[in-house]
């Protein structure tokens, strides 16, 4: 057949009201409707009532570092700059065939559930860019099954760094999406927010997005914050800036908080929280009470300010455990900002779903809907707060209308 469609019955998508069923032909949507009966011989799968999400989205993520705990010894401090330490010293052991490897598991492990778009961080504080090309070649591999956005994200400081301006540039020259910073780890306050202008103006120059790591520290007077949401308003880069981990926030006083709220608003700058590793790493200097460490996600997605959460990492100094899936991320996250009410689990989903995407600039082609890439995920629940609850597994991937990753239903027999 030179046409072939197909037809999925019976999805619940996103959290309609109701089911429906999908057509897809040539790779797009080409119907939604509460019932389509099959043309003829086009091929019919039962969605059995599931639910439909778009393609999650890790919008924040290491992938040079992922899979390495305990390369050459494990973080057992749990501090974000241990994690800095160990990972320096396995940095000088890279080669781009062990990123590669390393980083392309991770990234099939991800697809596994259910994430068809990656932004990944690489340390380019090397003055060889292992990591870096390496990403870049897996980047091209991948392209038409996994999208991966790479940010130039200098781990140990770009003034505070030997030639880190220049490794900055070259990485840009590269061809990086987005260009990182890391403010808090500076030297001083002026390096701080001399490196925050570089990136901006920087990215101003080659046209790319920006991300920055920004004030993980609980360090109150870490406001690297409003210098780069101040740059995001002037330069009118805009929506193109990002805001990572913002940790700091949770210790700035509230006064503080009133007047930065107003300039993040006037900014439009985007915001990711990565609250699983998050409450890991901080609050290590703290006794008791001992802070979470989490920035203000309920406030600035009340404000309006658009707010995606990341995993951060897999397996590698600064987290010893996980598997990629945003899942518990998106738990945890809930959990400790209190986000529980009935309204902000059903919405939570959009953590890693369409705010991610507006985070990542994915357009108008990112979405279910009738003329869209036929781009969707099933997961093995009737609707999102029992996909949550049970950790829902993944029935199916499908990319531009090719199933690029699949699971079976859970089954359970209690013998009582
Ligand atoms: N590097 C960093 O500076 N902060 C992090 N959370 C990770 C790496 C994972
Ligand atoms: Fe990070």
């Amino acid at each position: 057949m030179s046409n072939p469609s197909l037809l999925i019955k019976d999805l619940r998508i996103e959290d309609a009201e109701s089911t429906s069923d999908l057509r897809i032909r040539d790779g797009r949507i080409a119907a939604i409707a509460p019932r389509l009966d099959p043309t003829d011989g086009e091929e019919i799968v039962h969605g059995a009532g599931r639910l439909a999400l778009p393609p999650l989205i890790e919008s924040h993520v290491h992938l040079d570092s992922a899979l390495t705990a305990g390369q050459p010894r494990y973080n057992e401090t749990g501090t974000l700059f241990e994690g800095i330490e160990v990972w320096g010293e396995r940095k000088r052991e890279l080669t781009v065939e062990d990123v590669k490897e390393r980083a392309g598991r991770a990234i099939r492990q991800q697809a596994g559930f259910g994430i068809q778009y990656v932004r990944s961080h690489v340390d380019v504080t090397d003055p060889e860019l292992t990591a870096l090309r390496a990403l870049l070649e897996l980047r091209e591999e991948l392209r038409d099954t996994i999208t991966l956005q790479l940010v130039a994200f200098p781990q140990e400081g770009i003034l505070s760094f030997p030639d880190g301006p220049q490794l900055m540039r070259r990485a840009a020259e590269m061809g990086v999406d987005a260009l990182g910073a890391i403010p808090h780890f500076e030297f001083t306050r002026e390096y701080a927010v001399e490196s925050l202008n570089l990136v901006c103006e920087l990215a101003a120059e080659f046209d790319l997005l920006v991300d920055v790591h920004c004030d993980e520290i609980d360090d109150e007077a870490s406001r690297g914050l409003e210098t780069l949401a101040t740059r995001a308003l002037e330069l009118g880069l805009r929506d193109r800036v990002t805001a990572s981990h913002t940790t700091a926030m949770h210790s700035y006083n509230n006064a503080y908080v009133v007047r930065l709220m107003r300039l993040l608003t006037l900014s439009g700058i985007n915001m990711v929280s990565n609250p699983l590793v998050n409450t890991h790493l901080q609050g290590r200097t703290d006794t008791y009470p001992k802070r979470r460490g989490v920035t203000r996600v309920k406030e600035l997605t009340e404000a309006g300010i658009n707010v995606s959460f990341g995993q951060d990492d897999i397996v590698d100094p600064w987290n010893p455990l996980g598997t990629g899936n945003l899942r518990d991320v998106v738990l945890n996250g809930l959990y400790v900002t209190q986000m529980m009410g009935h309204e902000q689990i059903r919405r939570s989903y959009r953590f890693i779903t369409h705010n991610a995407a507006r985070t990542l600039h994915l357009g108008e082609d990112y979405g279910i809907d009738v003329g869209r890439p036929a781009s969707f995920v099933i997961l093995d629940a009737a609707d999102w707060q029992e996909a949550l609850s049970w950790n829902a597994g993944l029935i199916a991937s499908y990319r531009e209308g090719r199933l690029i990753a699949r699971g079976t239903p859970a089954t359970r027999e209690i013998l009582f």
